[in-house]
Order: structure tokens, then C-alpha cells, then sequence
């Protein structure tokens, strides 16, 4: 029904059909978890004994409170005490949520790497004695989960990282590099690429990697040495797919997460998908693949203040919307210090789940069908174009719905889950169809589409 899909390779680019193939997978999951966990969950938005906020994100809590790495570090460590078995639970749930793929932090800004590093003694292998990136992979293998990492190439930690911050200098220095020469950030360049060696060298195959992340004033070759990294980890992980975080271009505003200057076309030089945060493109963005990463109360990393929680129904019509418009829904918990996920998160993505068992259809491997959205809801397509999926979120009292723009050679309507056939009325392009009783009211209800004799 589109003539605009992601999965079509732009014209004269000889490299897309290489990204097509690595992206396969990918566009046919779009839904995975996304996890902040490290030691700033343990802290859990409270620094000596008061909350810092009850909104926004607590995995920057010693930026926010401006505490130094050995302050930081002395109070979160005996904090952050990983309970067996943690990643079996996390892994779980993943797959009872109906996630494909799950990413998580291997190391954020605070610069505390869950792996063994042999580079730093500010990982779990020197604290611990426990490599958390591999209890993490394995679980998720064991699930058949597609595993990506999180790496923050911010690091408020290393002695030679050169890029000030809010934490260390006032605006407008923020962002500059520091300007007493003292520091030598081509020692943290060639530290970053080799605990990302690590990284990319044993824990088998890695699926994706989730840059994060670069401002207009730091970013790109000069500041990560960013396309040798990428090419180091492409020679290491030859089917990886990465985000394009290494690289900002100042047309790209904030929120948009360097999302608007490449809204038409993503070179795959600079990454094979973009990473709109908190929010949901209003018109999604034709012609590339792109990720919508969420919270689900307002932080990434735990906080016990934060109760701010969305709604299951909230989540699923995110989902449904985002793949409506051709994207991928990266929706976030934060567990606590011992990595135990909040009751509030396991309750949202069971229920997801639940959705998912009913409607999966309609989400995995679908897209963007041409069909302009309904005042009621969001309509899907399954890739092959043989099926769209109508999802219903507001239905009138009587049941009553109408679509515009619909081809004549879909003539068959189904309700998913009870599979409960539908009458259609046509005139045209335009359909109505009264939803079933039993679904008025229920969770976002699916009527699936199809040609006859199918
Ligand atoms: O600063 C981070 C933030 O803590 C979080 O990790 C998000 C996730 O996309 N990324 C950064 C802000 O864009």
C-alpha cells in the first residue's frame, strides 16, 4: 500500500543492501527493553538521605548533586550489590513482554563498566568480582533474546576524558573541551576504543550497538575518533547494526536527538538507525530506520521518587502509533541496586505482553500502510502488504467505525484473538465495520484485514 517503507534501499547507494541485510531482523522485532542499571540505581535519586528530584534522570544523580568520582563512587558502591540471578528475571520478562531484542547499559556517563575490563579498575570485575555484562548476554541468550549494548563515550570518571561538563565547570564551558590543557583526551580516545575491544571481543556475537552520546561542541571524529571505532567494531561484529550518536549535526535540534537533519536519508557511514528519545515522531520518518527510546515513569536509572508512572494503555497505543509510522519501540526499566525491576514495570510489560500474545500481528514485522491514521486509532501493515491491522483506541459507544482510503482488494475483516468474523460495508475506498460487543472497551482491539480467498 506505501510507496515509502524503510526496507526499501535508497536509490544509488551501494551500501544499503548491506544494512538492509543486517536490519532484517531488526525491523521485523520492533519492540525491546531497554535497561539502565549501574551504580547509580543503588543510589535510587536519593543522596545523602534526600531526594534529588522526583522527575527525570537519576542515572545523572552525581552530576546533578555535583559529587566528585571518589565521593560518587564511596557512597554507590556498597549500594550496588547485584543479586544472583538478577538477569534471568530481567530476561523473562522480557520475553513474557514480547520483546525481540534487549539493550542495556554497559557503561554510562558516571563511567562504572559492568564488564571485566582490563583497562580500568572502575568495573564490576575490580569491585565485584563478577562479570555482569556476561551474566546479562547469557540470560538473554538463553531466552533468544537479541542482545545490544548501551556505551556512553561520556565518561565523568576518566582522568584524561577532556570535555567539561555541568558537573565540573559552569555554561558556557559546558561541552568545550577543558581549557587548562592538563587533560589528554587522546588517552581517553584510545581507553574508549579499547574497552570497547573488550566489549566487541568476548561475549559472542553482539547485535547492536547503542552509542550515546554526542553533543554539537563534542561528537564525531574528533571526538571519539568515531569512524575508526565504528569501523573496529563492524571488523569485530560484522553483522552489528549501531545508532548514529556518535554524530550530531547542528540542524538536528535537541529533542530530536539528532533526528531532524537526518529525517529524509541516514547515511550509513554515521550509523543504521536513529534514536528519537521520549517522544514519538509526529510523522514518523519515511525512507529510515528509526527507534523510539522511552521511560516508562520519567527516569531511566531507578529512583524510588518517581512515581510518575504511564499507563498500560499509554504503552501499548505508543507502541501501535510508532509502528504505524514505520519505528521501533525501546521501552525502559530501571532496576534497583541488587537488580531487582520495580513491581510498577513488571506489572506495564507483563500487561504489554499480554496485548502482544493477542495482537502480535499487528506489530511485529508490520509498518507503515499508507492508510491515513483514523481519528480512532492507527492502522499497521503487515510487510508482505497482504494484511493491515486496524487498532482500535477510542471507539465510539455504538462501535461504529470508518476508514477512508482503503484498497478495494481487502474484503475480509477479522477481530485477533477471538478471530471473530466482521461484516464490511464498502463504498469505495471507504469501509465501516461495527467492532464485536466483547471488544468494545477492552485494550486497544485489532480488526485484521485481508483479500478473500486468504
Ligand atoms: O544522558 C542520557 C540519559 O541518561 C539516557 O541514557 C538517555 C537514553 O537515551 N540518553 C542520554 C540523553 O540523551
Amino acid at each position: 500500500v506505501s510507496e515509502e517503507s524503510p526496507d526499501k534501499p535508497a536509490a544509488g547507494s551501494p551500501k544499503m543492501t548491506e544494512r538492509d541485510q543486517r536490519m532484517e531482523w531488526w525491523r521485523e522485532a520492533r519492540f525491546g527493553m531497554f535497561v539502565h542499571w549501574g551504580l547509580y540505581s543503588g543510589l535510587a535519586g536519593t543522596w545523602e538521605g534526600k531526594a534529588v528530584s522526583d522527575r527525570g534522570g537519576m542515572e545523572w544523580i552525581q552530576n546533578n548533586v555535583g559529587a566528585d568520582t571518589d565521593t560518587y563512587a564511596e557512597a554507590a558502591i556498597p549500594l550496588f550489590k547485584p543479586k544472583q540471578g538478577f538477569a534471568e528475571e530481567w530476561a523473562r520478562l522480557a520475553k513474557q513482554a514480547g520483546c525481540k531484542y534487549v539493550v542495556f547499559t554497559t557503561k554510562h556517563h558516571d563511567g562504572f563498566a559492568l564488564h571485566d575490563s582490563h583497562v580500568s579498575d572502575y568495573d564490576a570485575g575490580s569491585v565485584l568480582e563478577r562479570d555482569l555484562v556476561r551474566e546479562i548476554v547469557d540470560a538473554c541468550r538463553a531466552q533468544g533474546l537479541r542482545v545490544g549494548f548501551y556505551h556512553s563515550v561520556i565518561d565523568w570518571h576518566h582522568d584524561q576524558y577532556g570535555y567539561a561538563n555541568s558537573q565540573q565547570l559552569p555554561h558556557p564551558l559546558k561541552g568545550k573541551p577543558y581549557p587548562n590543557g592538563e587533560r589528554d583526551h587522546s588517552k581517553y580516545v584510545e581507553f574508549l576504543h579499547k574497552q570497547v575491544d573488550e566489549l566487541m571481543n568476548n561475549y559472542g556475537p553482539v547485535d547492536i550497538v547503542w552509542w550515546d552520546y554526542s553533543a554539537i561542541d563534542y561528537q564525531g571524529d574528533e571526538a571519539w575518533d568515531a569512524f575508526n571505532l565504528m569501523a573496529k567494531v563492524r571488523k569485530r561484529q560484522p553483522g552489528v547494526i549501531m545508532n548514529n550518536r556518535l554524530f550530531r549535526i547542528p540542524e538536528a535540534g535537541w529533542k530530536s536527538m539528532g533526528t531532524a537533519g537526518f529525517s529524509t536519508q541516514l547515511d550509513p557511514k554515521y550509523g543504521d538507525f536513529i534514536t528519537p528519545e521520549q517522544h514519538v515522531p509526529d510523522e514518523g520518518m519515511p525512507g529510515v530506520d528509526w527507534e523510539t527510546c522511552m521511560t516508562m515513569n520519567t527516569t531511566w536509572g531507578y529512583s524510588e521518587h518517581d512515581h510518575a508512572w504511564k499507563s498500560t494503555e499509554t504503552l501499548v497505543r505508543n507502541l501501535v502509533d510508532i509502528v504505524s509510522k514505520g519505528g521501533n519501540y525501546l521501552l525502559n526499566i530501571g532496576p534497583t541496586g541488587d537488580g531487582t525491576i520495580p513491581p510498577e514495570s513488571v506489572e506495564r510489560m507483563q500487561a504489554v505482553g499480554d496485548w502482544m500474545a493477542t495482537n502480535g500481528q499487528a506489530i511485529y514485522g508490520a509498518t507503515i500502510s499508507g492508510v491515513a491514521s483514523p481519528a480512532w486509532g492507527r492502522v499497521t501493515q503487515s510487510r508482505d502488504g497482504a494484511a493491515l491491522y486496524l487498532c482500535v483506541f477510542d471507539a465510539p459507544e455504538d462501535g461504529r467505525l470508518e476508514l477512508a482510503g482503503v484498497p478495494t482488494k481487502f474484503t475480509r475483516a477479522m477481530l485477533l484473538g477471538s478471530g471473530e468474523a466482521i461484516e464490511l460495508d464498502r463504498d469505495g475506498e471507504e469501509i465501516r465495520l461495527t467492532l464485536p460487543v466483547g471488544a468494545q472497551g477492552t485494550l486497544v482491539p485489532v480488526v485484521q484485514l485481508t483479500f478473500a480467498g486468504e
